[in-house]
């Protein structure tokens, strides 16, 4: 039988060799990984999870979490992260679409979640709960030695969902090639080895922190200390005794307001990686001429992992996120057309290659609209060539904020707004934040007789969006500005609040 992701990760995992450490000094070596992994692939089994079926999981942050990654490789199941911010409205849209035979939640989140699951037949299970009956206790009784899922390239091995610009959200089909390719050529541009220790920060249920950096460190036998969440004065208490870190900017940005921050506390470092959102060249020079060190920009997107890097040797151009990554093929192309335009000129970015992702899930007019006849990808961002050949990010053709590395569809938020009592329309931008990038900004029209303030539409945001999707500021306003065509110029509304949250103190 062979199963192609975790046959590879299973050829780079030498038991004896650490693989997770905490900081509260527990530890898990390679060993500890295949046995927990098997045990929770034997456990899956048990509960008639099936090569194909999707399995919804929704848990903090921990090994065993990822272990039940693993485990959903390894019984052939395709892997469907769900960020911990999710509300339940959210959540009822992702399961009622991907179907899942299996949802894994904490134990708190038991109760909201069973009727949901019920709605669409999925089965409810917790990972680790300190009440008993647990996927964690079940898998005690089960052999470490699972026989591994028949698994071709070609076949699922996660869905991701990412918004849409119309406000419904797209799974993305990843199959086992696509994650096995990239994260191979990661290990490979970025020289991985065994000896490499990553300070691992981010969440575990997007691209970066588990395709990423979760796969990279598989796939190099190499360590990670795991934190919870990202706090930039444990982050500089470990460098120390790391060689790596993985981070959105915001990570940077918060480093850089540590006084501690200084060549000496990184001088174990060989790499530091960010991606997820725009790296301000500013931050790009700032943390150089502390640290001695050129962060490496990289770009990437759910639909295609990884597709850009800036170079391991070489020039890493601030404000640049580097070449196309080996196999990658990239081209700014005509937005409307795809066909060529001048090199150094602003178009699409379009990708091709065994990184980009098979189409998303039961979406097939969805799929072909976003590609070419040729296969090249559409990203959706805006970019050029510069003379040697660095790509550079100008904008984004689709309207979307990125915050603290989180994308946020404005659609999503003002569709929201539009159905509060009260409200004439609205428009929801990103206008620079110090600390996150962008802050979600909404633009609202109240009716005349309406007693709505910023707070109470606040309020009522709370229960349907996620945190991080719920404006930082709301603004009133008597008219939205519109084109002649009728289309509400954002532009103009984010040239008009640019310097809303400038004196936001820094953390
Ligand atoms: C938390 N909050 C946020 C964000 N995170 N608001 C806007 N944007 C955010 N990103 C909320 C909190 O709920 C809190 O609300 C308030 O803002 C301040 O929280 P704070 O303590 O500052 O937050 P934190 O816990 O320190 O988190 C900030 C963070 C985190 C560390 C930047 O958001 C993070 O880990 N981001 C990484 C996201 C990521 O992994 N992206 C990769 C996607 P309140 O005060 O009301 O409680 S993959 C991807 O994009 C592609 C493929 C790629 O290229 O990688
Ligand atoms: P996601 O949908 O979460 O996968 O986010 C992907 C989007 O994040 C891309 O389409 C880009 O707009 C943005 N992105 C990722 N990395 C970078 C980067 N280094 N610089 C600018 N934008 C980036």
């Amino acid at each position: 039988m062979s199963n192609h992701l975790f046959d590879a990760i299973r050829s780079a995992a030498r038991p004896a060799a650490p693989f997770i450490e905490m900081l509260d000094g527990r530890r898990w070596t390679y060993g500890d990984m295949l046995a927990l992994s098997g045990r929770l692939a034997s456990a899956l089994e048990t509960l008639q999870v099936r090569p194909g079926d999707r399995v919804a999981v929704q848990v903090e942050k921990s090994p065993e979490a990822l272990m039940l990654y693993l485990a959903c490789l390894r019984v052939g199941a395709v892997y469907l992260p769900l960020n911990t911010a999710y509300t339940l409205a959210e959540l009822d849209y992702f399961i009622g679409d991907a179907e899942p035979r299996l949802v894994v939640v904490s134990p708190p989140a038991r109760d909201g979640i069973l009727p949901v699951a019920g709605k669409y037949g999925a089965h409810v299970e917790t990972l680790d709960d300190a009440g008993g009956g647990s996927l964690i206790e079940l898998s005690q009784d089960e052999s470490p030695d699972f026989l591994d899922a028949e698994r071709g390239p070609d076949d699922l091995a996660a869905i991701l969902y990412t918004s849409g610009t119309t406000g419904r959200s797209k799974g993305a089909m990843l199959t086992h090639e696509n994650l096995l390719s990239n994260a191979t050529t990661l290990r490979d541009v970025w020289r991985f080895t065994s000896v490499d220790r990553l300070i691992h920060a981010l969440p575990i249920f997007h691209t970066h922190g588990l395709f990423v950096a979760s796969n990279v460190t598989l796939l190099s036998g190499a360590s990670m200390y795991f934190l919870p969440r990202f706090d930039a004065a444990e982050a500089l208490r470990l460098m120390p005794s790391a060689t790596v870190m993985m981070g959105v900017p915001t990570f940077y940005v918060r480093l850089l307001q540590q006084a501690g921050l200084t060549r000496d506390a990184a001088a174990s470092m060989r790499l530091f990686v960010s991606g997820s959102a725009p790296l301000l060249a500013e931050t790009h020079r700032a943390f150089a001429e502390r640290t001695g060190h050129a962060i490496l920009e990289r770009y990437g997107m759910t639909e295609t992992n990884m597709n850009t890097s800036n170079p391991y040797d070489g020039e890493r151009r601030a404000g640049t996120v580097g070449f196309p990554l080996p196999g990658v093929s990239l081209r700014v192309a005509d937005p409307e057309s795809g066909g060529p335009i001048a090199h150094g000129e602003t178009g699409m970015i379009e990708v091709r290659g065994p990184n980009v992702f098979k189409g998303y899930w039961r979406m097939p007019e969805k799929t072909k609209a976003e590609f070419r006849d040729d296969g090249f990808f559409i990203t959706g961002d805006l970019g050029k060539l510069d003379e040697r050949g660095y790509v550079h990010i100008v904008g984004r053709g689709k309207d979307l904020v990125i915050s603290g590395g989180y994308n946020i569809y404005p659609k999503e938020v003002e569709v929201e707004i539009d159905q509060m009592p009260g409200v004439v329309e609205s428009a929801v931008i990103g206008v620079p934040h110090p600390d996150f990038g962008e802050g979600v900004t909404a633009v609202v029209v109240r009716k005349p007789e309406a007693v709505l303030d910023e707070g109470a539409v606040l309020d009522a945001l709370k229960e349907r969006l996620a945190r991080y999707k719920q404006p930082k500021r709301v603004i009133f306003v008597d008219d939205l500005p519109r084109n002649t065509m009728g289309k509400v110029q954002k532009n103009i509304l984010r040239d008009a609040y640019a310097g809303l949250y400038k004196d936001m103190a820094l953390h």
